[in-house]
Parts: C-alpha cells; structure tokens; sequence
C-alpha cells in the first residue's frame, strides 16, 4: 500500500503537473532537479506516453537523468541542443521579485546553465518557497573548487556570512561536477543580492552562486487552491 501523500506534495505535483502542459510537440525541454521538479518528469513521462513528441530532454542533474530516462524520456544535451525552449526547475526561495535562491539539492551550476540556455525558465514550487526577503530560511550554496575551500570560506564569511561546507556523514558533498558546495547563512537575510552575487563571483575559485537573478520567466505556485501563475 502506498503511503497518502502529503498535502505539500499534493501542491507540489499540482505545479509539476501544470507546467508539464506547457511543453508542445517538438520542444527541447530542460528538466529541473528536486522533489517538485520530479512531479513535473513524471506528468512530462505521462503526457510522452500519451503521444507527445518532444526533440528531447537535458537533465540538470545526474540524479534526474536517471529519472526521466528510466520513465522513457528521450535524453539529448547541449551539444546536440545549444538552446532549450523551455527549462522548468524547483527553487528553495522565492522573493517578490522573482528572485531565487536554488541549490539546496547541490546541482546549482547545471541548473544555472540550462536557465541561461533556455528561451523560457518556469519555476514551480508550492507556497512555502515564497519570502520577503532571500536568505532567512534558507543558506545561500556557492559551488567551489576543492582546494581553495578555506581561503573563500574566510573571504565569504568577510561578507557578513556563517560558512560551512557541505558535508554528508562528515564527508564533504561533492557536486556532479566534483566541486564544494559552501553554505553561507546571511543572519541577517540578503538585502541586495546583484550586490552580493558579483562580489562572491569575485572570489577567484567561486564556480557559481545559487543566486539566480533576472532570469524567471514565469513562478508556477501549486496550493491548496490549484495553481497560481506570476506575473
Ligand atoms: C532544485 O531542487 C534546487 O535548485 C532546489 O535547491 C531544490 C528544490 O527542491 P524541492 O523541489 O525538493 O523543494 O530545484
């Protein structure tokens, strides 16, 4: 038997499912990492079985290429597909100008890559994600080179913020793309995040930021209600 599900899950299948039906015949899709973006390779599957022909899928993670190909999503890349016609991703924080903070699951650079590539970015989230402010629920991940961890953790915590790397079991996280991930908790939340974003892309040995920054398209918010759309 399998277990009801939650009702913050039911929203966020409700978003998944949502943006799923705004991928047409012959899109190139980018496909998002994270329990909501999972919903949506799962409608995505559903809406392939049923006769949709898209060109093909690029993953923003290792762990979603597994997914959506074991659900017979034909996987292609950006070699193949430089440019996606839309990309559809979860994110940790949402601020009233549809502002992110993405990385929680450790694939920030990936999923930056395939935002920039993509004609069309759709959020989907359910209403927790949204906040005044980024920064107060969640730590902001910065994606690191290895070696220089203690050098950028000293000159991250110079911006006013509590470092510390991402560990598993007391073994550092390592990302798809074999770099640290460094949490940095902003006690105060981020007031001005361009700001911040280009002074941690300063740092010589910052690989990206999970601050993503004027590059929503569209925020899909799956609630009690159904769904609602911004802007
Ligand atoms: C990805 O997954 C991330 O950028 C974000 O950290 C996380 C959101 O996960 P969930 O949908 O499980 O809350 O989208």
């Amino acid at each position: 038997m399998t277990a009801p599900m939650s009702p913050q899950d039911t929203w966020k299948q409700r978003a998944g499912s949502a943006a799923a039906e705004l991928i047409e015949e012959g899109m190139v899709v980018g496909l998002g990492t994270g329990s909501t973006a999972a919903y949506l390779v799962q409608a995505l599957a559903q809406r392939i079985q049923q006769g949709l022909q898209i060109k093909g899928a690029v993953a923003s993670s290792l762990a979603t290429y597994e997914l959506a190909n074991n659900l017979n999503i034909p996987m292609t890349d950006l070699d193949d597909h430089p440019e996606l016609d839309i990309y559809i991703d979860g994110a940790d924080e949402i601020d009233p100008q549809l502002r992110l903070i993405k990385g929680a699951g450790g694939a920030l650079l990936r999923e930056k890559i395939l935002a920039s590539a993509a004609r069309r970015f759709v959020v989907i989230a359910d209403p927790s994600k949204k906040v005044t402010q980024l920064g107060h629920r969640y730590p902001l991940p910065v994606e690191i080179i290895p070696l220089a961890k203690t050098p950028i953790s000293l000159q991250i915590s110079r911006l006013g913020a509590q470092v510390q790397i991402r560990q598993n079991n007391n073994i550092p996280f390592i990302t798809d793309n074999h770099n640290y991930i460094l949490d940095c908790t902003f006690p105060q939340g981020i007031s001005d995040p361009v700001q911040l974003d280009a002074q941690l892309h300063n740092i010589v040995g910052v690989v990206e930021t999970g601050l993503f920054i004027h590059m929503v398209s569209q925020i899909i918010i799956g609630g009690p209600e159904g769904v609602q759309v911004f802007p």
